[in-house]
């Protein structure tokens, strides 16, 4: 069997997704992810330029030959550019496999080490009442692992929520350019510890929480932050200091008990060695697209257990349904998989373009048992939607300094 044609799609089906599909000789064809949220073009330059051209006429089952050859090959190393688009290759090599094989990919990664993937969805709110609402309601859904997110009072925008706005398209105008938000540290920790004494005081201790600190603390306020959240329990704090240098987390660390996530801008399992064989986090986030697919988050996984360390995939909207499908999968298997980010089954466009089959019941999610990632893209519906540049938010402090938004 040999790849015939790779042909990528960039498509606005309520966001942006960039979807890749590898043709094969025999008519089989396997589907990827290479959405990289706000840098898509990328993406598709370094697939259209660099990558498609060199794999056509290869066997398309040697999945660990061509990722080494994408990975070693090009000289130049990592970066979400280059690694998102060795993912979206990888996950449709193992898309394929599986429909050559008649079987879902977690059969071939080894089979299931559980009956159903526990998710975490999201509680975000303009205000702790807010959230404490969505809150109770997704616990009435079933959901044991919940995140809350809610504003900042008196502060333009939040990570997680959206001023108002239905998405980030309608937050960015029509420019569109970078919205611009505001960052105060200390009104920040003062208030995040009311949002779960509140979600304790009304839902008791029984429901898992979670918190993204999207990078904004440095690495001993981070550590304040977790020892006062201590008495609420959290499943984990994500994302307290970003990781550039892996050793600020030994001082989180020393500091407290609050488990800690981090890992969903890692692109190789370079950006999470340190801190797993230092044990310096309990969870980490790397995802099929953005680290370079599912053959790395596999090794990724291997290394991570032998420290004790779980996987918590990175699951938020702009992966495309292929690379939750390929989560799925991954978590199935992985032994020491402990939960997975899910925002539901999309929008009615995107239904219109992705078809797949999942089901949620008390929390967990279950897949059929459909050959290779059990996902379809169609087409057609796609070119109905038509890339729209689009940018992540900024964060400035209330002087005006930029700071991580
Ligand atoms: C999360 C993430 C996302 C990112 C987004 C950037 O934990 O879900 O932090 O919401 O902000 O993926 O494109
Ligand atoms: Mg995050």
């Amino acid at each position: 069997m040999k790849i015939k044609d790779i042909k990528i799609f960039l498509n606005s089906v309520s966001r942006n997704f960039l979807t890749i599909k590898i043709w094969t000789d025999e008519g089989i064809y396997g589907l990827g992810d290479g959405t990289l949220n706000g840098r898509e073009m990328a993406v598709v330059s370094y697939l259209e330029e660099h990558i498609v051209p060199c794999l056509i006429g290869k066997d398309p089952s040697q999945i660990e030959d061509i990722w080494q050859y994408l990975y070693k090959g090009a000289y130049w190393r990592k970066g979400p550019v280059t690694m998102t688009a060795i993912g979206a290759i990888d996950m449709a090599l193992w898309d394929i496999k599986g429909k050559v094989a008649g079987l879902p990919v977690y059969q071939l990664l080894g089979g299931k080490s559980r009956k159903g993937v526990t998710v975490y969805g999201h509680a975000n709110g303009g205000s702790i009442d807010e959230v404490m609402v969505n809150l109770g309601n997704m616990i009435k859904e079933g959901y044991k692992v919940v995140r809350l997110q809610s504003k900042l009072p008196d502060t333009k925008g939040s990570y997680g929520t959206l001023e108002g706005k239905k998405n980030y398209y309608e937050l960015q105008s029509d420019r569109p350019l970078p919205p611009e938000l505001e960052w105060n540290t200390t009104k920040y920790m003062n208030f995040v510890p009311e949002l779960f004494k509140r979600a304790r005081a009304e839902y008791g201790n029984e429901i898992r929480l979670c918190h993204d600190v999207h990078n904004r603390l440095t690495p001993i306020e981070a550590a304040r932050l977790g020892k006062i959240l201590e008495p609420y329990d959290l499943l984990f704090l994500e994302d307290m200091v970003p990781a550039d240098n892996q050793d600020t987390y030994k001082i989180i660390r020393q500091h407290t008990t609050t488990p800690l996530a981090i890992g969903e801008i890692f692109n190789t399992i370079w950006d999470t060695k340190g801190l797993i064989e230092n044990q310096l986090i309990d969870y980490c986030r790397m995802a099929v697209s953005h680290g370079g697919g599912i053959t790395p988050l596999v090794k990724v996984a291997n290394f991570a257990s032998l420290y004790h360390v779980r996987m918590a995939p990175h699951g938020a909207p702009d992966l495309s349904p292929i690379s939750s499908m390929a989560h799925m999968h991954f978590d199935l298997w992985a032994p020491n998989f402990a939960v997975q980010e899910f925002i539901g089954f999309g929008t009615p466009e995107m239904n219109t373009v992705f078809k797949f089959d999942l089901k949620l019941v008390d929390g967990l999610l279950y897949l059929t048992d459909a050959p290779g990632l059990g996902i379809d893209f169609d087409e057609e519906a796609a070119s109905n939607y038509p890339y729209k540049r689009s940018y992540l938010p900024v964060n400035r402090l209330e002087d005006g300094t930029m700071w991580g938004w």
